[in-house]
């Protein structure tokens, strides 16, 4: 895996969580960060963060001279050229972030493809502002795609037309899918996909049921892409899918481009969310409303949906309670289960959940 080892001045809110999010967002991308800077606001007209600061940021700039800002917020092109500008070095702003941890991680072509339109989307915009902002006599700016006097209208065709190419290779890779799909559909076997927030622990609970090896990593978005595996339980044949994992404040381009991945949830006849039970209640509050918010934008059913609170082994019996409280859930609720995919503690529970939960098939 590529690490590029970058030095990173980080731009953030101030709250725990949001440091703590967008350090991991980094580090997973290969930055170090040198030093991180917090503001209340992050989404001023001009340079995201207001002209007082911004000044500041130019001065830390060239005291620790890192080699990128990173940005925890999705800048509008303009906002981006402004501070980039201003401080003259690379802004990369939380879309370009995500979008670069993706790029890094897609394996199959399905992701790949999926990733480098999004990619597309990210430019165009970026290379349409560069035109506008050109005429009114900019000059080039680090990083904001090295544009410089070449014919922005050739490249935006570009875009356009490799966009084309990679839609109706996205849409080949589609019909696979489908078709896979249907078979399993004819076929009657139920269905359980796995979800929640990247790193939860979805994999490894995966790997562990299904007897799978896939990859798994504290680093945030290790699984990319959708797959499905045969398993038994009590002795009824079901499949398990494991997917991308959510993050708060996805950019919503992102859900455009693995909708067709995130699609397999809705085919699911019982949705695992889970989380994972050793962080802060803080950032388990967190979690779990962006979790829920991205199900919803799926249109996931609560119904379907069982509550795995993950990584127990790490957490006593005591703080288990303190957290439900804190969550305002009741301990012995239905469609909730505690459970540990390292040690496999509870999992026949989680599976037996499941099982009262399934169709029989006809
Ligand atoms: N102690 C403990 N660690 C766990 C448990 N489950 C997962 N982990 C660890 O948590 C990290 C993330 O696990 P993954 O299974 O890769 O998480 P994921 O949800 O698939 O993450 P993404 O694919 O990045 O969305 C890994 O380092 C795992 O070893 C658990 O029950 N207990
Ligand atoms: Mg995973």
């Amino acid at each position: 895996m590529q690490l590029s080892e970058k030095k990173a001045l980080l731009i953030t809110y101030p709250n725990q969580f949001a440091v703590t999010e967008a350090k991991s967002l980094a580090e997973s991308t290969g930055y170090s960060i040198l030093d991180t800077i917090c503001q209340k606001h992050i989404t001023a007209s001009k340079f995201g963060i207001g002209k007082g600061k911004a000044e500041f940021v130019k001065e830390k700039i060239m005291e620790l001279k890192p080699d990128v800002i990173i940005f925890d917020e999705v800048l509008k092109p303009s906002q981006q050229y402004n501070l980039s500008k201003l401080c003259k070095i690379e802004v990369i702003d939380r879309e370009k972030l995500i979008l670069e941890i993706f790029l890094n991680r897609a394996v199959t072509n399905e992701s790949k493809i999926q990733v480098k339109l999004a990619q597309l989307k990210y430019d165009i915009v970026r290379v349409k502002e560069k035109v506008r902002l050109s005429k009114g006599g900019g000059e080039e700016q680090p990083g904001f795609l090295g544009v410089g006097k070449y014919d922005a209208d050739i490249e935006i065709l570009n875009i356009k037309r490799r966009t084309v190419v990679l839609k109706k290779k996205l849409m080949v890779e589609e019909k696979k899918r489908n078709l896979h799909r249907n078979q399993r559909m004819h076929e009657k076997i139920p269905l359980i996909s796995l979800t929640g927030y990247t790193s939860a622990g979805k994999t490894s609970l995966f790997n562990l049921i299904t007897n799978e090896k896939k990859e798994t990593n504290k680093q945030l978005f290790t699984t990319l892409t959708t797959y499905t595996r045969s398993s038994t339980i009590n002795e009824k044949k079901v499949l398990f899918t494991d997917t991308i994992g959510f993050i708060s404040k996805l950019p919503p381009y992102m859900i455009e481009a693995f909708k067709s991945t995130l699609s397999e949830i809705n085919y699911a006849d019982v949705v695992l969310l889970v989380l994972d039970f050793s962080d802060n209640i803080i950032s388990i509050k967190e979690k779990l409303k962006s979790s829920m918010e991205t199900l919803s934008k799926l249109e996931v059913p609560n119904n379907k949906l069982i509550l795995v609170l993950n990584k127990i082994d790490l957490v006593k019996p005591t703080e288990i309670e303190d957290k439900l409280r804190e969550l305002n859930i009741h301990p012995d609720m239905d469609q909730i289960v505690s459970i540990s995919s390292k040690t496999g503690l509870n999992v026949n529970l989680l599976l037996n959940k499941i099982d009262s939960m399934i169709m029989v098939p006809e």
